[in-house]
């Protein structure tokens, strides 16, 4: 038996977001999101199947929390579909709102802490017509949002989330075209950085003045950004780079209150710091709560094409990088298996920023899941894969990271975005022909952990 275990008071939970589970798409006023739109083009998605039935989360919420509460779990990330808020992004809809009540009341019940993101990529699809992120103006459509949103459900609500990974929203929606709206335009790319974080920082002072209990924070994907060759200055130049882009381009304004100078001067011939008003900054480094760290793998990173191929990159401007396949256990989303790489990240944060409480907002795998003769899905590979990842979480917090709870992804099978629903993240496995939903070895394994507050081995 390993002897690890968490410090008291550890959050135990599990996340999903609003487009990838729910269904009904255009139930009580619900209108598109860019992904509605995205997956209407041919050959966007894997299948070509997109937002129903999802995991018809909408309709059997309350079936799903039993399951939560059967599972022990203590909180649950989930994600509020702006397009039903306020469809089209105009006028408030009660109806939208509603849902989210009842999802969030029904989570209070069973001792559920609600733990609410307000941005999980499904920009309404008028706000793209007139330019989506690109457009300064979505920024401050995004804080009324917000603002209407943290009226009607803020007295229940203890926790909110701004954005969720605006790094792929930025680009791999405006610059590699493979995530809705599908764009490849750098410029634009570069701009939705700036809009995406000024959203934030407006939704942020506008939460912390309508609800000043509330913690208040956003989660950002990060990975180690390893150069193949530490010696060759052409490959520790792209790493610094990709790092530029991935991390320290969000990092730092909302941390330290400025954009990396190496970073600005990489995108001068996209025009970026022709986003930067006066101001700007102040806004996006408001005081926050928390941060939420998604973490699934680490990216090894080379200057030169061989490896794999460099193919489009969504990294503006880094045209040149590749990305080395190494001899390392792989999920089904063909993504190395790297525990330490979270290590990595959770220390990185804690020693290179102010420090703030942390929660692994997201890690999880994709496998492939079959049932045995008995009905069960025995996932031990998954069930590894967050074995692995909580030890090395823990082995962060011993090194004096205030990291303060996990969130595995994800409760449910779900619509993985531009792969559909080939590939299988949940601990609950979804026939998505009868909706039944089936713990996976992976779920019973993590309610022991959570009920324990310790790793209890893998059996
Ligand atoms: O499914 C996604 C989620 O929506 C955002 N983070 C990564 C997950 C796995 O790709």
């Amino acid at each position: 038996m390993e002897n690890i275990v968490f410090p008291q008071g550890f959050l135990w939970g599990s996340a999903t977001a609003a487009f990838q589970v729910e269904g009904a798409t255009d139930a009580d006023g619900r209108t598109d999101s860019i992904w509605d739109e995205f997956c209407r083009q041919p050959g966007k998605v894997v299948g070509g199947d997109c937002g129903e039935p999802a995991a018809d989360h909408y309709r059997r919420f309350e079936q799903d929390v039993a399951m939560m509460a059967d599972l022990g779990l203590q909180a649950y990330r989930f994600s509020i579909a702006w397009p039903r808020v306020r469809p089209d992004a105009g006028e408030v809809n009660q109806k939208g709102l509603d849902f989210y009540k009842r999802l969030i009341d029904t989570l209070r019940e069973n001792d559920i802490t609600p733990w609410p993101t307000l941005y999980h990529w499904d920009l309404p699809q008028a706000l793209e017509e007139k330019g989506g992120w690109a457009n300064r103006d979505t920024a401050f459509r995004f804080a009324d949002y917000a603002a209407a949103t943290v009226e009607a459900l803020g007295d229940r609500v203890d926790a909110w989330t701004t954005l969720n990974e605006p790094w792929c929203s930025a680009f791999l929606g405006y610059a590699a075209g493979v995530h809705a709206p599908g764009r490849t335009e750098p410029r634009a790319a570069v701009a939705a950085v700036h809009h995406l974080l000024l959203g934030h920082g407006l939704a942020n002072d506008t939460i912390r003045a309508a609800s000043p209990n509330a913690q208040v924070g956003i989660t950002l994907n990060m990975y180690p950004i390893i150069p193949v060759d530490p010696r060759d200055p052409a490959d520790l130049d792209v790493a610094r780079r990709l790092d530029g882009l991935q991390q320290r381009i969000f990092l730092d304004p909302l941390l330290k209150g400025e954009y990396p100078a190496d970073v600005v001067a990489d995108l001068e011939p996209f025009g970026f710091a022709d986003n930067i008003h006066d101001g700007d900054l102040g806004v996006i480094s408001g005081p926050m709560d928390m941060l939420g760290v998604n973490y699934y793998t680490e990216h090894y990173v080379s200057s030169s094409a061989n490896g794999s191929e460099p193919g489009p990159s969504p990294w503006v401007g880094v045209q040149q990088a590749s990305f080395p396949v190494r001899d390392a256990p792989t999920t089904d989303m063909g993504w190395e298996v790297r525990p330490d790489g979270l290590t990595s990240v959770l220390l990185r944060v804690h020693h290179d920023y102010p420090k703030l409480p942390l929660y692994i907002t997201e890690n999880g795998a994709a496998f492939r899941d079959d049932f045995s003769g008995n009905g069960a899905i025995d996932d031990v590979d998954r069930t590894g894969f967050i074995a692995s990842h909580l030890r090395a979480a823990h082995t962060a917090i011993m090194a004096g990271v205030d990291l303060r709870g996990y969130f595995c992804w994800s409760l449910l099978d779900n619509f993985e975005w531009a792969e559909g629903y080939a590939k299988r993240f949940g601990i609950v496995h979804v026939d998505y022909d009868t909706q039944v939903r089936t713990p996976k070895m992976s779920a019973r394994w993590y309610s022991r952990v959570a009920r324990d507050n310790a790793l209890v081995s893998v059996s």
